[in-house]
């Protein structure tokens, strides 16, 4: 019996949401309104496996968990229709995770190049919860039994571990799975990333090898979404480049990933192709194309950031959407749990 199809994913709130968080992730949440039911989450739970300093301590949470919330609305998320709730409001994402943490393996785990490059040299000094981030990850994905996560390029690796988990539960649990009914002994859909569109990866205005990221020390690195026209003008036209004039075709962007970032960045705003950018850019200089940029970018992010300062200016409202996308997130969540716990062999309250 195949599974119905829902949608998951989730942002951290972490601060300095990016162009990289919005062409990667929000356009699509966007997107997949119209053709599936979707659960959207501001996955805080995340946000503190991070050091405090990184993610600000109590107020600032607080304050970012409303911005992203902010940030889905503004961008057309419509939490009526769709689910928009904060994780932590939802403890059966703790309680999922136990569960994985004794199916996923060390071995798997110690593949994660994410984790690699967040705890850096100083491995021994990085939260055990950085470590299980993946772990979490699938237990927020699975207690919704959803089948299709748009992410950007850089989860791909934790969407695969989090198949390798509803596989391997499906595999563990498989006799119990069938007793209580589900599913020909499949429990667990594998879910499938949605790794879609032409900016699946943006990169750092500073240095095209590296990717646009909310923690990068340089502000100049990033256009965030509340950031005014001035700022996304100077920061687009500081933007690096090199000396050559933009490549009339796609070919000629592979060993220039700063016009090649650029150049992606166009073509996602305008809903265009790279192919099509370059026929009406190619040949010219970065200067005309970085002026059309700052246009397009402007266009397309000034009324979210609009938007976005005046739902933050009434963090009551964001609190009562967020309360009440928990309660409907919290009626499935409490469902596949207590499956979850009969699959398992654990009593418990019916
Ligand atoms: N540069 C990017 N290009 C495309 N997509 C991106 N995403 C993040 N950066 C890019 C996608 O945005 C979604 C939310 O990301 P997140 O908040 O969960 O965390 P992250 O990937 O750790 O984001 P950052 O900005 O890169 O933060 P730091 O600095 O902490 O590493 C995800 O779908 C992600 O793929």
């Amino acid at each position: 019996m195949a599974f119905v199809e829902r949608v998951f994913s989730g942002v951290q709130p972490t601060g300095n949401l990016h162009l990289g968080n919005y062409l990667g992730a929000i356009v699509n949440f966007v997107k997949l309104q119209d053709t599936h039911n979707c659960i959207y989450c501001v996955v805080d739970l995340h946000a503190i496996t991070q050091p405090v300093d990184v993610w600000g301590g109590p107020a600032e949470l607080a304050r970012n968990i409303r911005e992203v919330t902010a940030a889905f609305i503004a961008a057309g998320i419509d939490p009526k229709k769709h689910i928009v709730f904060n994780q932590s409001q939802v403890a059966e994402h703790a309680e999922l995770a136990w569960v994985f943490n004794c199916v996923a393996r060390m071995g798997w785990l110690n593949r994660m190049t994410q984790f690699k490059e967040k705890a850096g040299k100083d491995r021994e000094n990085a939260s055990v919860g950085l470590y299980d981030y993946p772990v979490l990850m699938a237990a927020d994905i699975l207690l919704y039994r959803a089948t299709h996560v748009p992410v950007g390029e850089d989860q791909k690796q934790h969407l695969e571990l989090s198949r390798d988990i509803a596989q391997k539960f499906n595999n563990d649990f498989g006799d119990s799975i069938r007793k209580h009914g589900g599913n020909d002994g499949l429990f667990f859909p594998l879910p499938e990333p949605l790794i879609t569109g032409p900016a699946t990866r943006v990169m750092s205005l500073r240095d095209g090898t590296k990717k646009m990221s909310k923690s990068d020390a340089s502000d100049y690195s990033r256009i965030n979404l509340t950031d005014d026209a001035d700022t996304i003008a100077q920061k687009i036209r500081k933007a690096k480049t090199d000396p050559e004039p933009l490549p009339t075709e796609e070919k000629g962007l592979e060993p220039r990933p700063e016009a090649d970032n650029l150049v992606g960045i166009f073509a996602a705003l305008s809903g265009r192709s790279r192919a099509d950018v370059l026929r009406e850019f190619g040949g010219g200089q970065f200067s005309s194309f970085k002026n059309a940029l700052v246009e397009l970018c402007v266009a397309k992010l000034s009324p979210i950031a609009g938007e976005m300062k005046r739902l933050v200016a009434d963090p009551g409202h964001i609190d009562a959407i967020l309360i009440d996308g928990a309660d409907r997130a919290r009626a499935i969540a409490d469902e596949t749990m207590k499956l979850t716990k009969d699959i398992v062999g654990f009593i418990h309250r019916r």
